[in-house]
């Protein structure tokens, strides 16, 4: 954010210090970066531009000089101007039988529902596509986003700083759920104690720090609801309550799963249930590396099946695969983590594991009112879930929310 000090001048708002010499520069600049650029590329930011009027009533916004100055743009132009200039852009492009890469989806009827405004860039940029799929030219339009993808797999030591701050924010909130769920206490309650203590945990960072997804606090028989949402009832003595809740650090994920007694110990069957799902669990940590050869789908097999041997000891009898698969443990065991929380959705979880991908692992059971399966498990949902950072070797796997209880004793501990 920046205000105009004197004709030349800007000047920071958070430092008073001048973020570009003069405009007179910032243009010479900006034309030499244009023209000469010696990159081979020219990047072009379309922005809000400074107008006081407006910012009296919703505050300051960069504007077109700090996206140069601030934000590395070789150029940069009022957002206004968007559909004018792409249109231009693409048209040239065109004439020229330059080729268009994006990584915007082309909008299908569906999605362009729920996109509307005169700024939106997406349904823009994707009118002036279609006049150029139409216009018979030798010109392609090539769709980057797998690759853009690609680049993200594998997350950097810096990105896995912020993956770590992100679990370990989501860890005060779990600490606060564990104190404060009593018989009585209304799930929305818990999940706004768990976003709110996030942000203590926080400190002063905690503007970079918001939900990173909608959470789930289903207890009860809510708990077997994979995506229960509604949050609006009371949690209840001897009741399981499922969380499924993560902060997001500086725009990076943490998603993790507890499910924890509502009383603060588990009963027996509860007890037995949670010892077998959290032994699949550890175990399939354990793969997460990539001499172990395998693949986040192969680690899904292996979880599969030591839950179906552990269920079998628990007395679930002649099951099949197929009610494992259908009904008991019905999602996958992981998908890949980062700036989205299923992040790199393109990327198939059939390739092998590589170092510094992160992912995280969640086996659940939910035993379903159905006497095909024992009484004494029916109604339990449960889900246990970590971030990890797949390392090249066993000893190299980092369980970056390891710090929050997950045991039976632990999570009691926490409870008491
Ligand atoms: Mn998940």
């Amino acid at each position: 954010m920046q205000v105009q000090k004197s004709k030349d001048t800007i000047t920071s708002l958070w430092t008073g210090q001048p973020v570009s010499s003069t405009h007179s520069q910032l243009l010479e600049n900006n034309e030499k970066k244009t023209k000469f650029s010696p990159k081979g590329y020219k990047t072009t930011i379309f922005c809000e531009q400074k107008d006081h009027s407006r910012e009296v009533w919703s505050g300051p916004v960069n504007g077109i000089e700090m996206a140069v100055n601030t934000f590395g743009a070789d150029e940069a132009f009022p957002i206004r101007n968007f559909e004018s200039s792409i249109t231009g852009s693409i048209k040239n492009a065109i004439a020229n039988g330059g080729n268009i890469y994006s990584n915007v989806e082309l909008v299908t009827k569906n999605r362009a529902a729920y996109i509307s405004g005169p700024y939106n860039s997406e349904t823009t940029f994707n009118n002036c596509l279609k006049q150029l799929m139409h216009s018979g030219t030798s010109s392609s339009y090539w769709n980057i986003g797998t690759q853009i993808q690609k680049l993200r797999l594998i997350k950097s030591k810096a990105e896995q700083k912020l993956i770590k701050h992100a679990s370990s924010v989501t860890g005060f909130g779990y600490n606060a759920i564990f104190e404060k769920c009593k018989p009585g206490v209304n799930q929305d309650m818990l999940a706004a104690a768990f976003e709110y203590y996030s942000k203590v945990g926080a400190g002063n960072k905690s503007p970079l720090v918001r939900s990173g997804y909608v959470p789930v606090f289903g207890s009860g028989d809510y708990a077997l609801i994979m995506h229960y949402t509604q949050n609006n009832l009371p949690v209840q003595q001897n009741q399981l309550l499922l969380i499924d809740a993560g902060m997001e650090y500086a725009e990076y994920m943490s998603d993790v799963s507890r499910t924890i007694p509502v009383s603060g110990r588990y009963s027996q069957s509860q007890a037995d249930l949670y010892s077998t799902l959290l032994q699949v669990q550890e175990e399939c940590i354990k793969y997460m590396y990539s001499d172990s050869d395998m693949s986040l789908n192969d680690v899904h097999m292996v979880s599969e099946s030591l839950l179906m041997k552990g269920l079998s000891k628990l007395g679930f009898s002649g099951l099949s695969s197929k009610e494992l698969r259908n009904i008991l443990y019905p999602h996958h065991l992981s998908h890949y983590l980062g700036l989205n929380l299923h992040d790199t959705g393109d990327i198939s979880r059939s390739i092998k594991l590589q170092k510094g991908m992160v992912v995280t692992v969640e086996p659940g059971v939910y035993v379903p009112y159905d006497d095909n399966f024992p009484k004494s498990f029916q109604g339990m949902g449960m889900r246990i879930e970590d971030n990890v950072i797949v390392g090249d070797t066993s000893d190299s796997i980092q369980v970056t929310t390891e710090n929050i209880p997950k045991s039976i004793s632990a999570i009691e501990a926490a409870m008491a």
